[in-house]
């Protein structure tokens, strides 16, 4: 067990000062146990933590590291920005530039506008439905996750029509009343509620392949019934592609896919490692946005100039040197070995994976929604993530979250993590 001393110390440090000593509970370790580890750099695909060590980074800070870590084009286009100011408060041409290319990128986007986080995305994309048709119902998925908006926190429901309960304290049951909650890639439950509720429905909202609750892809069928009930009942259709943007095509998820929602969120990749996020859609509906419309939206760091540059270099080296035909084959090259590893080791298992997004799951039932991705063996996923971090190889510390490949990944490295896992799954199949 390689030594992690000094992470252990800044941790018990940070908690003296921070709740839980992080800033984002994703990074606490609640899930797999142990002290999380304290980061002093990242380069390419790797981050080294306080006591030295080097790990192969299938984080990516949860997404927006598509380019791997201090990519020298963002780099150069962040400092260059700095230089000019951090922060205006006002215009800049940056903030036309990046909207321009996501205008481009993604055919469903007319207009588009910045925020700091996909929270903000998420939560001003739901106030613009409800503004745009003057309705309050909102439809989520169980384990889908659009940030820590109070309407959308709510538990995960069954395939029946459930109205929503607070999961967490602090939100007022009336925050939730309206936001139904339903399974994913359940086109019957999708039905039976546009049957029972479809005229008062403002908007239905999910991850268009989710990354929340561990990588679950969608039906045909599923999307095919979201579009086809959205349009029948005058409800916006709106993708969360916090995760997805950028990062399953460039024009993302809904490019894959060949879907075409009405508004799309976005984060991460967008900012390149920056703090943005944005909403995006038809123009009709993004017009309603103040000062254009009356539905209020405001941010004094949105379209910041340092991150703006920083999503412009990304954005055009993906433009550029689109990287994922390549990325969805060490994706590929990943997924098989992982299954002949777990399949070596007698281990049940099941591997989903979209591009260069992947789950491996501790079960060996399909994983299809929430359900069946709680039916995966928690305990298990947490004796494989520290027999990987221990052989340099850093996932996401929890069943529930997808895990990222990014460019200065090689054949090599996969192999690597092919081998690591082999030798994790043997020994915790033994354990
Ligand atoms: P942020 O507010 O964290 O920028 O974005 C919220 C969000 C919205 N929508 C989707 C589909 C997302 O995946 C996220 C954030 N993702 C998590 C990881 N699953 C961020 C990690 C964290 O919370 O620290």
């Amino acid at each position: 067990m390689p030594d992690r001393s000094r992470s252990a110390a800044a941790f018990a440090r940070a908690r003296n000062v921070i709740p839980g000593g992080v800033n984002s509970p994703a990074r606490a370790f609640g899930a797999v146990g142990g002290t999380p580890l304290f980061v002093a750099r990242a380069d390419g695909p790797y981050l080294y933590d306080l006591d030295g060590h080097r790990y192969l980074d299938f984080i990516g800070s949860w997404g927006p590291m598509i380019l791997g870590h201090c990519h020298p084009a963002v780099v150069e286009a962040a400092t260059r920005a700095v230089r000019n100011g951090s922060s205006y408060g006002a215009p800049c041409e940056a903030e036309t530039e990046l909207a321009e290319l996501v205008v481009e990128a993604v055919p469903s986007v007319e207009m588009v506008r910045f925020v700091s986080s996909g929270t903000e995305a998420a939560m001003s994309a739901i106030r613009l439905a409800r503004g745009f048709t003057g309705r309050d119902l909102v439809v989520k998925f169980a384990g889908c996750y659009h940030g820590h908006v109070d309407a959308l926190l709510v538990s995960a429901g069954s395939s029946a029509l459930t109205h929503g309960v607070p999961n967490s304290p602090g939100v007022p049951k009336g925050c939730t009343d309206d936001t139904l909650v339903l399974r994913y890639n359940d086109p019957q439950g999708l039905a039976e509620l546009f049957k029972a509720k479809g005229d008062k429905v403002a908007a239905v909202m999910l991850e268009p392949v989710v990354g929340n609750m561990g990588l679950v892809p969608p039906s045909a069928e599923f999307r095919t019934e979201l579009r086809r009930l959205t349009h029948q009942h005058g409800a916006v259709l709106i993708y969360d592609e916090v995760m997805t943007g950028f990062r399953l095509a460039y024009g993302g998820a809904q490019e894959l896919l060949g879907d075409t929602p009405d508004v799309t969120a976005f984060g991460k990749i967008v900012g390149g490692g920056y703090p943005v996020g944005a909403f995006g859609g038809r123009a009709d509906i993004m017009k309603k946005v103040m000062p254009a419309g009356p539905v209020f939206q405001a941010g004094t760091l949105s379209g910041n100039p340092v991150a703006m540059a920083a999503g412009v270099a990304t954005l055009k080296e993906l433009k550029a040197n689109p990287p994922y035909r390549r990325l969805d084959e060490l994706g590929a090259m990943l997924e098989a070995g992982l299954r002949a590893a777990a399949t070596a080791a007698g281990v049940p298992h099941r591997v989903n994976r979209v591009g260069s997004m992947w789950t491996l799951f501790f079960t060996g039932t399909p994983v299809t929604d929430l359900d069946t991705a709680k039916s995966s063996d928690a305990q298990r996923f947490g004796r494989f993530f520290w027999g990987m971090m221990d052989r340099g190889v850093y996932l996401p510390c929890s069943q529930f979250e997808a895990a990222f490949l990014s460019t200065p990944m090689t054949e090599a490295h996969v192999t690597e993590t092919a081998a690591a896992a082999r030798e994790a799954l043997r020994e915790i199949a033994g354990g």
